[in-house]
């Protein structure tokens, strides 16, 4: 039996939902007229060639922000990778399952545990090196939100964000762009998506990317702080990061998983009608995690799984925890009659574990023999799967 007491999070998993274009417009104009006021705060992540709309509700990848994909790469062409994407959460709770399912929905609002959901205060911060120049000209630099998480240097060393000129403080540049913001779950009438009970978390997302000519460029960096704010321990807890890559055009996409590389991605099947009239090469995306979960180490792990001086965790080494990679890769397509969307939080857990949303394993023609059926799509792209 797993227990989340506090800070650390158990197995991790990669789902990947596969829509239409059209499916994917209609949830968009159901979605916007129904709940058209949860989002209280977007903001933009455009530090390198990624142009991304994010909420602070938890949905980092956005598609309510615009109305459309929610990822524009390479930015300014006017061509998408990823329509939308958030975390997933599920536990059980005194034997009840909890779920924080984000995807066209979110089951999270914005803030702190505890806090209102539509202070000013709780918005997306975004802060950027070159601020450094004039940092009096930025209110997001000036009032950078150390007391609610955000990272920052206290270069006096006196607990106090005292930020340039006046003192001599600033937020911590993890990238060249970082944009930070807070949510919970903890608020039952955020509860939009399976309207479970809170698991009352609180999740502290850094999102960053460095402004480089070579392949950083491209990418956009994640790094999400959970936080077990409520007094109930949270029994066999996973998290999954989905996505609804839609990669130009949505219609020819097709997704797998790397294992030993913990990795899932997406590409085309062919050539894409909206990325083949831009001339920058085979267009594909991924998701990979460069910092798992933290969890403790097992008998038998080998030196690899479990080193000797820990897991690494927001930049401390923790002796006798391991960082997990990816557990699982499921997947499932809107409008499909046996893989389609979870319509409650026991489908959704079930995803999470890398399972069909009936609890079944996937089968072999999908997820292979090895891996316990638990990893969909490993083969070579360019091979029939598994071989
Ligand atoms: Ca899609
Ligand atoms: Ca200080
Ligand atoms: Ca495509």
């Amino acid at each position: 039996m797993k227990i989340l007491k506090n800070i650390t999070v158990f197995t991790l998993v990669m789902l990947l939902s596969v829509s239409t274009v059209l499916e994917a417009r209609d949830k968009n104009v159901s979605n916007f007229s129904s709940t058209s006021n949860y989002v209280d705060s977007v903001g933009t992540f455009d530090g390198n060639k990624i142009y991304a709309d994010v909420a602070n509700n938890g949905l980092f990848l956005d598609y309510h922000v615009s109305g459309d994909s929610a990822l524009e790469w390479p930015k300014g062409t006017g061509a998408h990778s990823i329509f939308q994407s958030a975390l997933w959460m599920g536990a059980t709770v005194n034997g009840s399952i909890r779920t924080i399912v984000g995807d066209y929905t979110q089951d999270m609002g914005p803030g702190p545990w505890g806090g209102d959901p539509l202070a000013a205060v709780h918005r997306i911060y975004k802060v950027e090196k070159s601020m450094l120049a004039s940092p009096l000209d930025f209110a997001d630099f000036q009032e950078w939100p150390v007391d609610f998480g955000a990272p920052w240097v206290d270069v006096d060393g006196d607990g106090t964000y005292s930020p340039l000129p006046a003192g001599p403080d600033h937020p911590e540049f993890v990238g060249d762009q970082v944009l930070w913001f807070v949510s919970n779950d903890g608020d039952p009438a955020y509860k939009l998506n399976f309207g479970t009970s809170p698991l009352n978390v609180e999740i502290q997302t850094t999102m960053f990317g460095f402004d480089r000519p070579d392949v950083f460029g491209d990418m956009v960096f994640l790094k999400q702080l959970v936080i077990n704010k409520g007094s109930d321990d949270l029994v066999d807890t996973y998290m999954g990061l989905w996505s609804d890559p839609d990669l130009g055009y949505a219609g020819d996409d097709l997704v797998g998983c790397d294992v030993d590389l913990g990795m899932g991605y997406v590409w085309n099947d062919g050539d894409d009608s909206t990325y083949s009239t831009l001339d920058i090469g085979t267009p594909a995306a991924g998701y990979d995690f460069f910092q798992g979960p933290m969890v403790p180490c097992e008998d038998g792990d080998s030196e690899e799984v479990c080193p000797a001086e820990g897991a690494k965790m927001f930049g401390t080494r923790h002796p006798g925890m391991k960082n997990l990679k990816m557990s699982s890769f499921a997947f499932y397509i809107n409008g499909d009659a046996t893989y389609t969307d979870p319509s409650d939080e026991n489908e959704g857990y079930f995803y999470l574990q890398g399972l069909r949303k009936d609890g079944s394993a996937y089968p072999n023609d999908i997820a292979g023999d090895l891996y316990d059926q638990k990893f969909c799509f490993y083969g070579d792209p360019t091979q029939t799967h598994g071989k």
